[in-house]
């Protein structure tokens, strides 16, 4: 298989101490240059700090890689790359492309070499008009894993993505906090199913779900600890919502030019709170991790 985990990470695997899978499509279209690249290299420094192994995914030459050289994530980060999803990952392979992976690939790429969580800002999941649906959804209804994110991109119908995410069984946990993570908002209006207030309380979900046999990972809503205003937010999402209709945007170009739109509107303000909660979720991520490697499996 297509398939090389950077030393280091196959060795701490092979130990079962704390891996965080991180994903790289913030790095190749989350995120505008040189932001991404910093920002790549601090989500890792982040987990490192913690005592974790950091493992960034991405697609070099058509191989799936799981933990990325300097070198490679230099390169990623500063030339043009595809976006790997679920749909299109066998295509991207066989072509021997370079990709950043999304939410959906990362999870599979991740379990297959074994990690059990992951880090990521937001999910993908249901935009309304011109109607788009995330593969990030099944992807998280399919693959054990623990993940942690700001709750679903503020660019997306959050209500209809929390009810897909019911429908497919997929346990959305609020870490200290009853409502989802709104993305660039610290909180949406909308209560999540379970709370946990620590990571050791995750834990325990995670072995129970494991235990009764449910195929669901976990989708722990972290929110930032400083959100944006949420009135000014709605104006620059309008804005740049009505740009994409004009221009007729569809699939998977949507959301790398909604985030960009909206980083040129809020004059970098939403970029800003997009790296403070990568870089917190990786921390709770770490802590997580660490926490699961602390004891043997139940
Ligand atoms: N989180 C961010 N910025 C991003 C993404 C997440 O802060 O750019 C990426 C993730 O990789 C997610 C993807 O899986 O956007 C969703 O794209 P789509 O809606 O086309 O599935
Ligand atoms: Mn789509």
């Amino acid at each position: 298989m297509k398939l090389r985990i950077q030393p280091q990470v196959a060795e701490a695997l092979s130990q079962n101490r704390a891996v965080v899978a991180l994903e790289s499509t913030v790095i190749t279209h989350g995120l505008p240059q040189p932001q991404n690249l910093e920002l790549a290299q601090s989500l890792e420094a982040v987990i490192r700090e913690q005592g974790a192994f950091p493992a960034t995914v991405a697609i070099l030459k058509g191989e799936i890689v799981i933990g990325l050289e300097p070198a490679e994530m230099t390169h990623l980060a500063t030339r043009q790359a595809a976006k790997a999803s679920l749909w299109n990952l066998a295509a991207i392979c066989a072509k021997q492309e370079d990709a950043g992976t999304t939410v959906a690939t990362t999870l599979h790429a991740a379990s297959l070499a074994g990690i059990k969580v992951f880090a990521t800002g937001g999910i993908g999941g249901v935009h309304d008009e011109p109607f788009d649906e995330s593969a990030d959804l099944q992807a998280l209804a399919s693959h054990p894993l623990i993940t942690v994110c700001a709750g679903p991109k503020s660019i997306l119908n959050v209500k209809a993505t929390l009810e897909r995410l019911e429908s497919l069984g997929v346990p959305v946990i609020g870490y200290k906090n009853d409502y989802l993570a709104g993305f660039h908002l610290q909180t949406s209006p909308y209560r999540v199913p379970v709370r946990a207030d620590s990571s050791l309380e995750i834990k325990k979900i995670y072995q129970m779900q494991s235990a009764l046999g449910l195929k669901q990972g976990l989708l722990i809503s972290n929110p930032v600890s400083e959100g944006i205003d949420e009135q000014e937010l709605k104006n620059w999402l309008m804005e740049a919502h009505r740009q994409a209709q004009k221009q007729g945007l569809i699939g998977k170009d949507t959301t790398p030019f909604l985030l960009a739109k909206l980083a040129e509107l809020s004059k970098g303000e939403t970029v800003t709170v997009n790296l403070k909660l990568l870089r917190e979720n990786a921390r709770l991520a770490a802590q997580i991790a660490l926490d699961l490697a602390a004891t043997p499996e139940v």
